[in-house]
């Protein structure tokens, strides 16, 4: 017989003897047991598979955040369907996109979408739409609760698809990363182990729950520890505080801790229960991390990862955490390699490249980029500068990819880019990012007119993006400008609009 290794049957090893301890509270959502998680879920698992889903099919989802939510991931995980998370931002062009590439058999969406991504799920193929909203009601819930309560978990191998997670690519199409059941739980049982989660921990739950972040870093660690999660529809710091004495472990992008320390009522005395802050998804500023130990006494613990490969270095927990570094390697190899894959010695800069359980299957339908992106021996090319200082720690000095990561999200100018030439009126257009004190980063854009559209204005511009990309892709600003600088290569040269577009600001 197969081992099994699906990831909810581990999840569910770990579940307390007491079934009726209490896995998710908060002062929005009602609260749910770990009997709760373990029912739910097979009511949910049971409906999917009525409805005709089978093993590897892929279950879209694109809701608010609710506890339900992550029950239909847990659902998915039972009956061996393959979790594909939307963020909820995404408009219908991206959903288009999404939809029609990963073909699934099941999309679960907002009933405010429902028309608008019904219309869309027909032409994909999609064979049911079910709604949830971000109380937890919907089709979903209504049709589940009618269902039986038990669900054998479906047994996986380590190399079956858990779940698909689009990451936008430098070519401007998104590409479906794909995670197996090992992926995951290899990186989860990683995690808990270096951040010391023990008995009596419990996690405040403020990320999104569409990325890996929110929805395997923290969620993970929470169900192997059988611990309780404060779960918070989104970042609100005055929630956040309201909650922290309640709570030992909070993880969070960035801009949460910069936004946090923007609070009077943010104190040593509300962090006093707390035992682990942990940072990620995009650079940490050193100003930040200063002042949270100078306002709190608790050093962050910065990590670093993506989408393809979840966590891959850590500071450490015992030891020192130090600014500006992401730490070491976790349990994957790395090396430092130059474009064509040459080794470096340590000290100077490269691409970081990595080999490990948790690097990710290759990227859905599309083998020529999946096989662009590892070297011969399977090593991932992960597109971040990085170096190895003498103390051993890592630091991620740049990006050889071309992106901006903003609030934790990221931005890929090409996408950006493509779209604005659309646009009537316009010839041509850069997008750079540009330091900013609240998100990191700033997508900012740079548009040359053809003419055609006489009087063409920024706010036009930024109008035609906002009604059909996500908005945290909306340039904060734009310039029109007569043309693009470019090198003698005909290429264009982003340094200098990023430059161009600092001294604007000063
Ligand atoms: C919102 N806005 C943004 C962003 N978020 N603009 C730029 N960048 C953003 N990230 C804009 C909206 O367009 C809107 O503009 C205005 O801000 C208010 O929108 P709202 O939704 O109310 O914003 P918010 O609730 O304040 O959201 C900010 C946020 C959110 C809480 C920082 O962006 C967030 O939750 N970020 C976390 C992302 C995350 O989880 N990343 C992990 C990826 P307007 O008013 O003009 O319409 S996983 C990952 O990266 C790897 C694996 C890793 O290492 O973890
Ligand atoms: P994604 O795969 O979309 O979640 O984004 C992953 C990217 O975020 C990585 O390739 C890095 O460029 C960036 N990133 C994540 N964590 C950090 C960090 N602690 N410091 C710097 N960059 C980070």
């Amino acid at each position: 017989m197969m081992t099994d290794n699906n990831l909810y049957t581990l999840f569910e090893s770990r579940f307390p003897a007491d079934l009726t301890e209490t896995a998710f509270e908060g002062p929005e959502v009602s609260t749910f047991t770990f009997c709760d998680l373990q029912e739910k879920s097979a009511q949910m698992a049971n409906l999917l598979t009525s409805l005709g889903a089978v093993t590897g099919d892929r279950v879209a989802v694109q809701t608010g955040k609710s506890v339900e939510a992550v029950i239909l991931y847990l659902a998915c995980l039972r009956a061996g369907l393959v979790y594909l998370p939307l963020n909820t931002a995404y408009k219908a062009a991206e959903i288009e996109y999404f939809l029609g590439d990963a073909t699934p058999a099941v999309v679960i969406c907002d009933p405010a979408s429902l028309g608008a991504i019904s219309a869309i799920a027909n032409t994909c193929g999609v064979q049911e739409m079910l709604t949830l909203d971000e109380n937890g009601t919907g089709s979903l819930t209504n049709r589940a609760a009618e269902q039986a309560t038990k669900f054998e978990t479906v047994a996986r191998a380590a190399d079956d698809l858990a779940a698909i997670l689009y990451t936008s690519g430098t070519t401007g199409r998104s590409k479906g990363a794909m995670l197996t059941h090992d992926n995951l739980a290899s990186n989860a049982r990683t995690l808990h182990k270096h951040w010391g989660f023990t008995e009596g921990d419990v996690l405040l739950h403020a990320l999104p729950i569409f990325h890996v972040h929110g929805l395997f870093v923290a969620l993970h660690c929470a169900l192997l520890n059988a611990s309780k999660l404060i779960f918070l529809k989104k970042f609100d710091p005055a929630v956040i505080i309201a909650n922290l004495p309640s709570s030992t472990v909070f993880m969070g992008v960035p801009t949460f801790y910069v936004r946090l320390l923007a609070e009077d009522g943010f104190t040593k005395e509300i962090c006093q229960n707390m035992r682990l802050f942990t940072a990620g998804s995009a650079p940490l500023l050193e100003e930040t991390f200063n002042a949270f130990e100078e306002r709190t006494g608790h050093v962050i613990l910065e990590r670093y990862g993506m989408t393809e490969a979840g966590m891959i270095t850590s500071n450490p927990y015992d030891g020192e955490r130090k600014a500006g570094t992401v730490g070491f390697p976790l349990d994957n190899a790395v090396r430092i390699a130059d474009e064509d894959g040459n080794i470096l010695p340590d000290g100077e800069i490269g691409i970081l490249e990595i080999k490990g359980p948790n690097v990710f299957k290759g990227y859905w339908q599309m083998p020529e980029k999946t096989a662009a992106e590892f070297r011969p021996d399977g090593y991932f090319i992960t597109g971040d500068m990085t170096r190895k200082g003498e103390d051993g720690y890592y630091r991620i000095v740049g990006r050889s990819k071309d992106l901006i990561i903003s609030g934790g999200y990221n931005v890929y100018p090409k996408e950006i880019e493509s779209f604005i030439d659309e646009m009537p009126g316009v010839a041509e257009s850069a997008v750079v990012g540009r330091p900013h004190p609240d998100f990191g980063e700033a997508v900012i854009a740079f548009v040359v007119p053809d003419g055609s559209v006489p009087g063409l204005k920024d706010e036009d511009v930024i109008a035609f993006i906002k009604e059909k990309l996500a908005n945290f892709k909306v340039p904060k600003q734009v310039f029109i400008v007569d043309d693009l600088p470019r090198n003698t290569m005909g290429k264009v040269q982003k340094n200098q609009l990023r430059d161009r577009a600092v001294a604007d600001q000063e």
